[in-house]
């Protein structure tokens, strides 16, 4: 029996999951997605993610046809179905189908998807060794096109940026902002230490609002290490104590060259592996 994916109110056998060619998800990137995790069969931050979606689709004005709860349960029911306990979970919702024209007017029903799937993860040696990155010529979206905190299905320029980091033999490209300071990574926060300090650009800096990255924070100010969300340049990047990403595929990775720049002595630090640490603690207990 192959994976089983909700598409609007059924399931569906892997091969047999579709979507309309006129569906302006498709069409237009004209929709909004959730990147997720479960736990031992515990989805993590299920709440956050929700409402993440929700306030996604208020800002490009998409109904979605379900409640918060209803769609909290199309997650757990995707996840029981497949019978996965240590997943990654795909929730899309789309503007529907329509015509061939931008007008979202065209499209009277939004349609849900939830797929539940093994997770491809970075090597475990990426782990421990730490990834080398580039900064990409490709700047991230600015507040003024669309708001970097939607998570829609535009990834281009995300994608452009991961392709420069491909070519240059790199896993991940860090981008900057429309004004050259750091924003994230294609698919990840970036965070830097400096002095005993753990400093990540701030939403004005023009980011998606990681749900790892807030975590991480809260993890943070539990250890009692001071953080400061500001503007990050560059060369704070390449004269940082550390530096690592946040995401809900890598969870916490270590960077140990930026630009081929080594940071620091090109090992993880111990506050990366301290915060890799409790962030593991935190997913497999919190809610248990
Ligand atoms: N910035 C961007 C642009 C993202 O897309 C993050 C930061 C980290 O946010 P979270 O909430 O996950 O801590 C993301 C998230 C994938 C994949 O399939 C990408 C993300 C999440 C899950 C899977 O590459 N991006």
């Amino acid at each position: 029996m192959g994976l089983k994916v909700y598409v609007d109110g059924e399931y569906y056998e892997k091969d047999e999951a579709k979507i309309s060619v006129f569906d302006h998800g498709l069409l237009y990137g004209d929709g909004v997605f959730e990147g997720i995790r479960s736990y031992s069969g515990r989805v993590f931050r299920m709440d956050a993610h929700i409402d993440r979606l929700y306030n996604s689709a208020k800002a490009i004005m998409l109904d979605i046809p379900a409640t918060p709860d209803q769609m909290k349960k199309i997650i757990t029911d995707t996840l029981e179905i497949n019978n996965l306990s240590d997943a990654y979970v795909r929730l899309i919702a789309t503007r529907g189908c329509g015509t061939l024209g931008l007008g979202p007017d065209r499209c009277p029903s939004p349609s849900i998807i939830c797929i539940a799937d093994f997770i491809a993860l970075y090597p475990k040696e990426l782990y421990e060794s730490g990834l080398e990155v580039v900064t990409a010529s490709t700047r991230r979206i600015s507040l003024g096109t669309l708001y970097p905190q939607v998570k829609s299905l535009n990834y281009l320029n995300n994608i452009l940026a991961k392709t420069e980091a491909l070519n240059s033999g790199c896993s991940e490209a860090i981008m900057l902002n429309a004004n050259g300071a750091v924003a994230e990574c294609t698919g990840d926060n970036i965070f830097i230490v400096k002095g005993g300090r753990l400093i990540t650009p701030d939403v004005s800096s023009g980011i998606l609002e990681g749900i790892t990255r807030e975590a991480v924070i809260e993890l943070a100010g539990k250890e009692g290490i001071p953080v400061e969300e500001r503007t990050v340049s560059r060369y704070e990047t390449f004269t940082a104590d550390e530096c690592f990403l946040t995401g809900t595929a890598a969870e916490v990775i270590s960077v140990i060259k930026i630009d081929q720049r080594l940071i620091a002595d090109g090992k993880p630090g111990p506050m990366t592996k301290l915060l890799h640490e409790r962030f593991n603690e935190l997913v497999r207990n919190e809610g248990a």
